[in-house]
């Protein structure tokens, strides 16, 4: 798949959890289905009913944390990948579980941040938070109640990391999108741009997505067949 010394710049979404039992956003069954995005993933969202959102978040942490919930095999080989090859390889994924990490990837940006994290709204700290968030719980770092949030970039949010990650466009070779519909931006912009500046860009995806005709090579089928077999 890559040729030596290649820099490869991998994005990942929803897909590449949805064999490890994580829904995805905009499958008919998927996490959008029961809240309007509105509602959950703003700030505005957030500031109007903070509970709902806390609820919207508390449960995908605990399904999160089920021991059914494990990483699969397209997430070990993403984690092969970086150990075996002698180009870099930077993984940049929209998802906020930790299936990645928990694979063994290392070079690794969480651009819409984490679900095991919370910050506060006082320092701007971020912390790993395993258990439920509410309106009442107190701060560690300033001991004040109800001004914690999910670790997470809401629509109208900038994403993290983004001047590493437009750096890393500019100087790669390959990219690969894997398990994303690319309907969010500023992530579904990155296979123009790596294009652009004359990366090959691949997608693995389930079936084809409305930016199919952006990339040089579409491979389609689950991610834990098709990721293994290609990054062989
Ligand atoms: C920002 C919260 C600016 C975390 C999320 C034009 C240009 C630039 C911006 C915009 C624009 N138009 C509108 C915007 C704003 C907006 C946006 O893009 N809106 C969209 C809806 C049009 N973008 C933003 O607001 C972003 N911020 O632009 O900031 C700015 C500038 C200056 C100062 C301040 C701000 C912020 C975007 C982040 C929003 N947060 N979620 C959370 O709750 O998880 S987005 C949400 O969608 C998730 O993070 C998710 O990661 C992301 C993308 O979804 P996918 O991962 O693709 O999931 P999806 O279900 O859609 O698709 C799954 C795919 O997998 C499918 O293709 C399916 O076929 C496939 N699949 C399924 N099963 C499998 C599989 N593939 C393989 N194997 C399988 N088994």
């Amino acid at each position: 798949m890559s040729k030596k010394n290649q820099n490869i710049v991998i994005l990942t979404g929803a897909g590449i959890s949805a064999e490890s039992g994580i829904q995805t956003f905009r499958a008919s069954d998927g996490l959008w289905h029961d809240h309007r995005i509105e509602d959950v993933a703003t700030p505005e969202g957030f500031a109007a009913n903070p509970s709902l959102v806390h609820n919207f978040y508390n449960e995908r942490r605990k399904q999160l944390h089920d021991p059914s919930v494990q990483p699969n095999p397209a997430h070990h080989a993403l984690a092969r990948l970086e150990r075996e090859h002698d180009g870099n390889v930077l993984l940049v994924t929209q998802n906020v579980d930790n299936l990645h990490e928990r694979a063994g990837s290392k070079n690794l940006i969480h651009m819409h941040g984490e679900l095991n994290k919370v910050r506060c709204e006082n320092s701007d700290n971020a912390f790993t938070w395993l258990d439920n968030l509410g309106t009442d719980t107190v701060c560690e770092c300033c001991g004040v109640s109800g001004n914690l949030r999910p670790h997470i970039v809401w629509f109208g949010e900038m994403p993290f990391a983004m001047d590493e990650i437009q750096h890393t466009l500019d100087q790669c070779d390959l990219f690969i999108s894997i398990g994303t519909s690319g309907q969010v931006y500023p992530a579904a912009g990155f296979a123009q741009h790596a294009k652009i500046q004359g990366a090959k860009t691949v997608e693995l995806n389930l079936d084809p997505t409305m930016a199919n005709d952006t990339f040089n090579e579409s491979i389609h089928g689950p991610a834990s067949v098709v990721v293994p077999e290609f990054v062989e």
